[in-house]
């Protein structure tokens, strides 16, 4: 595989509105990432993520952009971010934005134009239909809840499709003129000094056509886009085009959302001369999922995510790269979601971060997980910011969930769990904000907290910087970025190893997924104990004893 310059980097995913807010309005801001960057250097972070800042109405959090070309005023100003981009780059450090380019706005001035002219131009930007009758063009369920179908404002007769809220109008990509002003947008982007690019639900560009209903799959009579998506073809056309005239000329570098790819695409998507540089792993985050709701979601067991985890190593070999994540703004928080319930412990997320942090791909980090921060209890309904939550709740309402147990639901699935506000210290607002943060803070703040951990050398926050060094190491970097992964142990219960093994070295990564201590074997003679999440070193002979939860990386001898 040709070797990359992000290859052997570590990658961080801001939430800009809940990272840190510097000037008391409750909402973090560019200034407040800006003043933050020694931070995330410190820590050992070279790419930084941020999820949308472009103007918008916040309708889906900035999912929903009205002005690709500026930053809404909650977050700063364009000063602030060629500020941010410059800061960063003093720094040795890499600035991706989030590229929402399925949908828009409704309030975006295409969009507008739309409604005003769906013949012309820009009604030309959407898939708008004519309905005759009131039957809608297909059954198509947005992701939110309800149907894809929204009646055009101003027109008795007209609909236009949103596979996402009603606030966002997907953008129609069979429209050459569309893909020339999306692209001219990119480029704006990049030749302002910006060095890549998150592509947002990227898969949904392309769509089946003509509009045709599914079999329904609730008793909405709707059916998932899933369905749909499975039958669109084509996708990598639109994503060669684009990345010849954006991404490659500028060598950027780009991470796609790409869920659904069929196994045969991977070389397409990631290989040399792919569409991305990369792309998420997603195994583990959709396993268990139900078509019908949170209610019928099956839990994750530690043997599960092993296994979730092993089959996209397999799968992806050296095609490519991927990005190893435990969550992100759209799902709990990794340490709430891979540990077995009452089980959360600095130990336990500790051998999380390591069994993740390690394997072959891009590691990245959400904000706040370095802490080990855990999901957020819901007491009702209206506390929710989460439009997928607050929609989830009501599926399992109708499914015949009592209210408890549907709050449960969105205290175990909603994405407002990861979007708390990050936690620097234990004061009334985790230091967040000085003024009222706009999302509740996670009361666990006065344990979970960064000056707290800073102080404390077994504290999560020291153990991601453990793993980094180790990664960034001039002595193990090399296997640990390059070096195979072959899974050892895969059928123990509660066992989690592998072995990353490069032509001079073999180190072996190996955690007891359980309370309980095990012994185990092991696959050759140690050299040396490279990392341990407990403070005291395990038992080795030709077997080793782990103390529950604990994990380890070693190297072996080669004779
Ligand atoms: O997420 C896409 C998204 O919602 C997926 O999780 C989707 O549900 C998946 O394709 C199902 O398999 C992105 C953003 O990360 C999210 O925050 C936005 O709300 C969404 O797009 C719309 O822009
Ligand atoms: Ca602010």
């Amino acid at each position: 595989m040709k070797r990359e310059w992000w290859h052997n980097k570590v990658a961080y995913q801001i939430y800009p509105k809940s990272f840190y807010d510097s000037n008391g309005d409750g909402i973090g801001d560019l200034k407040g990432i800006i003043s933050k960057l020694d931070y995330l250097k410190d820590l050992g972070v070279d790419i930084v993520w941020l999820s949308p800042i472009y103007v918008s109405p916040l309708a889906d959090q900035g999912y929903d952009i009205s002005d690709y070309r500026d930053i809404d005023p909650r977050f700063g100003t364009m000063d602030d971010m060629d500020e941010l981009l410059k800061e960063a780059h003093k720094r040795g450090m890499y600035i991706l934005m989030d590229l929402v380019v399925n949908h828009c706005s409704d309030e975006h001035e295409w969009f507008r134009k739309a409604c005003e002219d769906p013949e012309g131009r820009y009604g030309k930007f959407f898939y708008i239909e004519t309905v005759k009758d009131g039957k809608l063009p297909c059954n198509w369920r947005s992701y939110f809840g309800g149907p894809v179908w929204e009646r055009l404002p101003g027109h008795e007769d007209k609909y236009y499709l949103h596979v996402f809220h009603k606030k966002q109008p997907d953008l129609n990509w069979e429209n050459p003129d569309l893909r020339e002003e999306v692209y001219r947008m990119i480029n704006w982007w990049l030749d302002r000094g910006l060095d890549g690019f998150r592509l947002d639900a990227i898969i949904n560009i392309k769509k089946a056509l003509p509009f045709r209903d599914y079999p329904a799959d609730r008793d909405d009579g709707l059916t998932t886009v899933h369905n749909m998506l499975k039958e669109a073809k084509g996708v990598g056309v639109f994503l060669r085009e684009m990345s010849d005239r954006t991404f490659k000329p500028h060598r950027a570098f780009t991470v796609g959302e790409v869920f659904n790819e069929r196994p045969e695409e991977i070389p397409d998507f990631i290989g040399e001369g792919g569409y991305f540089s990369s792309m998420f792993d997603f195994a583990e985050t959709v396993f268990g999922q139900s078509e019908a709701g949170w209610q019928d979601n099956i839990d994750i067991t530690p043997d599960d995510y092993r296994n979730c985890v092993f089959e996209t190593q397999k799968k992806i070999a050296d095609i490519g790269f991927i990005s190893n994540i435990i969550e992100n703004h759209d799902e709990p928080r990794g340490v709430s979601r891979y540990i077995p319930e009452g089980d959360q412990s600095p130990e336990s997320k500790k051998l999380l971060a390591t069994v993740y942090f390690l394997l072959r791909g891009l590691p990245w980090i959400y904000q706040g997980q370095e802490l080990g921060m855990e999901n957020i209890p819901v007491a009702s309904v209206d506390e929710v910011d989460d439009i997928s939550s607050i929609d989830a709740y009501q599926v399992a309402l109708d499914a015949g969930w009592s209210e408890k147990d549907a709050l449960k639901l969105i205290g175990k699935y909603g994405r407002d769990n990861a979007r708390t506000p990050f936690q620097w210290d234990a004061s009334e607002n985790a230091g967040f904000t000085a003024g009222k943060p706009w999302l509740r803070i996670n009361p666990n703040c006065r344990e979970i907290n960064l000056e707290t951990e800073k102080a404390d050398p077994d504290s999560v926050f020291h153990h991601y910087k453990k793993l980094i060094a180790l990664r960034k190491s001039g002595e193990y970097g090399d296997t640990l970025v390059y070096g195979e992964l072959i899974p050892y142990l895969q059928e123990r219960h509660n066992v989690m190893a592998y072995l990353r093994k490069s032509k001079e070295q073999t180190l072996l990564v190996l955690a007891n997924f359980q309370r309980e201590p095990q012994t185990l074997p092991l696959p050759g003679k140690v050299k040396k104990l490279l990392l341990n999440n407990l403070p005291d070193d395990p038992q080795i002979t030709e077997e080793i004893r782990l103390a529950g939860y604990q994990a380890v990386v070693l190297e072996l001898s080669r004779e």
